[in-house]
């Protein structure tokens, strides 16, 4: 693909799944086993706190389980191969871009390895259960919270995504259905702009007529291929 200068990657739960994550919104997925209320809003936190944490430390547990697929290490080659400029922006909580190769990955819904004080406001490095209510390792309050973003809070580092869309020649969707907002309107956003816009999914996600292109299979395989592809074979 020639005059690709910036590209804008947005990664969902389905980069994942092949490596064993359970997604969102798949039959049988998190929220077939869970109330998306009870643990994934900052109400649900309020109202019954160890079951939030039970939930977060279950999931984290499970990712020292998992490896990178090799939609995670295409995505890695990219960014050590591609002579232009690059953002990853994740929307999944798990660390398996960093572990397939990728060293500048933004969360955007934050981080299972992460914990957030509710006291101090700190964050720290996070590898352990949550359940039994330990100490901030800066402010010593057993107020820690799971360092993800619940619906109605703010995603992070909104300014910087927003930036790089408007000035991106290519924004890339890969294994979201496109649900969740603000990540799904990054489409509308880039093509406003004036970039092509590709979706790399299992199936038509619930955002797929916004793509000037869409390509559907296991992101397993369709990532490397793209990525062969941008970078010449
Ligand atoms: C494969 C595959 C394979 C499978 N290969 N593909 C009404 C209208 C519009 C917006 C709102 C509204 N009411 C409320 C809102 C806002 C709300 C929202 O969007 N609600 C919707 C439900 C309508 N959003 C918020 O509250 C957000 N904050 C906010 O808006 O702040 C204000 C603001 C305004 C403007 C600018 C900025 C801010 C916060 C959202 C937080 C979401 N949090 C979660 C939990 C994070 C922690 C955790 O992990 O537990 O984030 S919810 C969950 O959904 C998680 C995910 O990151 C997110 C997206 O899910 P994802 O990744 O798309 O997964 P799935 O399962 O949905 O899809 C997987 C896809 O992969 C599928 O398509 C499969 O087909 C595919 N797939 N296998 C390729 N092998």
């Amino acid at each position: 693909m020639t005059g690709i200068n910036r590209i804008v990657i947005l990664t969902g739960a389905g980069i994942s799944a092949e490596s064993g994550i359970d997604t969102f919104r798949s039959a049988g997925g998190l929220w077939e086993q869970h109330r998306v209320e009870d643990v994934a809003t900052p109400e649900g936190f309020a109202r019954d706190p160890d079951l939030v944490l039970g939930f977060y430390d279950i999931r984290r547990e499970a990712l020292a389980k998992v490896e990178p697929n090799p939609a995670h290490r295409a995505l890695a080659r990219l960014e050590a191969e591609f002579a232009g400029e690059l953002l990853l922006v994740t929307q999944n909580v798990d660390d398996l871009h960093e572990r397939g190769g990728s060293s500048r990955v933004l969360h955007m819904h934050g981080e299972l390895k992460s914990a957030l004080c509710l006291a101090c406001d700190m964050r720290s490095a996070w590898d352990a259960p949550m359940a039994h209510h330990p100490p901030c390792p800066v402010c010593r309050s057993p107020s820690l919270r799971p360092d993800v973003v619940w619906f109605g809070e703010m995603p992070y580092q909104m300014e910087r995504i927003y930036t790089a869309l408007t000035a991106t020649d290519l924004f890339v969707s890969i294994g979201t259905s496109g649900a969740v907002y603000p990540a799904a309107g990054f489409v509308q956003e880039a093509r406003m702009a004036g970039a092509h816009t590709l979706e790399l999914n299992l199936e038509p996600s619930e955002g797929s007529h916004f793509f000037t292109e869409s390509r559907h299979g296991p992101a397993g395989r369709l990532v490397p291929e793209w990525v062969d592809e941008l970078l010449g074979g």
